[in-house]
């Protein structure tokens, strides 16, 4: 019985785990954890790359140190979207990769669009225009020496992979992410990227799909290297529990990604001026979604009260009165590190509502804003694509917190289907499987899905108190009423 291990980068977490099938079932067990630390330096906010592979190849020999070791037939990288190495022509790192929230790139959109006409790039990439954006970072760094001097650019899983094994693959789905890709041919849009003035130098003519393999473990040959879904919410969607042919999901953890599987992409005005995003996803499907702020609102609130359990504040906000104070998680305001419960207040007064009185209050509030948020999104997914998703399957750590769960049931009006939990490593895990042969299709790895961690139900329970709250959620959107 093969073991295959899955490496498994988020913003705040970083895991190893190992997956194993037995009679038709997955097994999941984390081997390692460790914490993703950012680091602010006078230049800017940045990931500290050296330690997140120290960490993971620490985790990587516990797990081929145990018992069966000798049974592990892959290893899959996957980690958070548009971030970026730069290599030199030695394949060194030019320079400490930058996170995504640094606000280096608040006005590289403007800059964007004045290069590419956004309609243009739109139909081309499929891409929302984000300054979170490989693009947008990109066109930031102009005139930086590190670009003079790059020879080649990794996305962050594609590094990894390349530091683990010797060899540098660009995987499609991460590639996806970066608004460069054409969301067609899956190949580079060297249009886009020459007209945009980004060197054309730092992209391997090369992109790979899932489960290509890369190379071998270079402290043990034994051991291929697979690239697997390297984007986190590609392989989240992978192992998205859906047997119906309308796959409607929210892979939730810090974002809130919600939308539809698709077999093409929808690359309207429209779907471009809602901001949604055609991103890649296995074996051809398009992941159309729409990347909202998640769970980073809470995760803050909590790490500004001293990191209380989880259990406890969402506990806690399940007693709390419901929908009094909303806002718009996607508020500009909230997108940088900061005091987010003072922020969080300060979006409440400026709309005239209660400023939240205590903890399970906030806490409330964040909750009852997303689930607005995510009828929001998926109604207009559904009106953007023309197709009915009947139940929404929430994957990630959301799918951990009941009182997410319950609301988004009761504010969509559909059932929700919540787990795995661990989606992105179980995506990664069989991606893997079925690369080394022992699966053959997206829709058995689905099926491995439902019977080895069957998703637990929410039966949506109208109710006038979720519609009125949802129409003033509409009224704040439409009045953009931000900070
Ligand atoms: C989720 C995710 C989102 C991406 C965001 C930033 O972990 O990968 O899909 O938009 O992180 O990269």
């Amino acid at each position: 019985m093969p073991v295959f291990l899955a490496v498994d980068l988020g913003a705040e977490t970083g895991r190893v785990l190992r997956g194993a099938l037995r009679d038709g079932r997955l097994e999941v067990r984390e081997v390692h954890r460790f914490v993703n630390r950012p680091v602010t330096l006078p230049q800017g906010l940045h990931w500290d790359v050296l330690a997140l592979f120290a960490d993971l190849s620490a985790g990587l020999t516990a797990a081929l140190a145990e018992r069966d070791g000798d049974r592990v037939a892959g290893i899959g990288v996957d980690a958070w979207g548009n971030d970026f190495a730069l290599l030199d022509r030695d394949g060194r790192l030019v320079g400490n990769p930058w996170h995504y929230r640094d606000r280096r790139t608040e006005s590289s959109t403007t800059l964007v669009a004045e290069r590419v006409d956004p309609a243009a790039l739109y139909r081309t990439t499929g891409t929302a225009l984000l300054p979170i954006n490989t693009a947008s970072q990109l066109v930031a760094m102009e005139g930086s020496p590190q670009l003079d001097i790059a020879e080649r650019l990794a996305m962050l899983p594609d590094l990894f992979g390349y530091w683990l094994s010797g060899r540098l693959a660009t995987e499609q789905t991460i590639a996806s992410t970066s608004q460069l890709l054409d969301v067609v041919t899956r190949r580079w849009a060297t249009g886009v990227i020459d007209a945009l003035g980004i060197p054309g130098r730092l992209f391997d003519a090369d992109v790979v799909a899932p489960g290509t393999r890369v190379g071998s473990l270079l402290t043990d040959r034994r051991v291929p290297l697979w690239a697997v879904a390297g984007h986190d919410t590609a392989s989240a969607v992978a192992a998205v529990p859906a047997g119906a042919a309308a796959v409607g999901y929210i892979s939730s953890g810090t974002w809130s990604l919600a939308g539809l599987e698709l077999p093409a992409p929808v690359l309207t005005d429209a779907a471009r001026l809602a901001g949604f995003s055609n991103e890649a996803g296995v074996d051809g499907t398009i992941r159309f979604l729409r990347n909202g702020t998640g769970l980073w609102l809470l995760q803050r609130c909590r790490a500004a009260w001293g990191s209380p359990p989880y259990a406890d504040l969402v506990a806690a906000a399940s007693t709390a009165p419901a929908f009094r104070s909303l806002i718009d998680p996607d508020a500009p305001g909230l997108v940088a590190p900061g005091d987010m419960p003072a922020r969080l207040a300060a979006l409440c007064r400026a709309s005239a509502q209660p400023v939240p009185a205590d903890r399970a209050a906030l806490v409330r509030c964040v909750l009852d804003s997303l689930a607005c948020k995510h009828r929001w999104t998926l109604e207009r997914a559904e009106a953007l694509a023309g197709r009915r998703a009947d139940v929404v399957h929430i994957v990630g750590g959301g799918a951990a917190n009941p009182l997410l769960c319950r609301l988004t049931a009761d504010l969509t009006g559909r059932l929700v289907l919540a787990g795995p939990v661990e989606a992105t490593a179980v995506g990664n895990l069989l991606i893997q499987a079925r690369a080394a042969g022992e699966l053959s299709s997206l829709a058995e790895m689905r099926e491995i899905v439902r019977t080895s961690l069957p998703p637990r139900r929410f039966e949506p329970r109208s109710s006038d108190a979720a519609d009125a709250a949802y129409a003033r959620f509409r009224a704040l959107l439409d009045s953009g009423d931000r900070i």
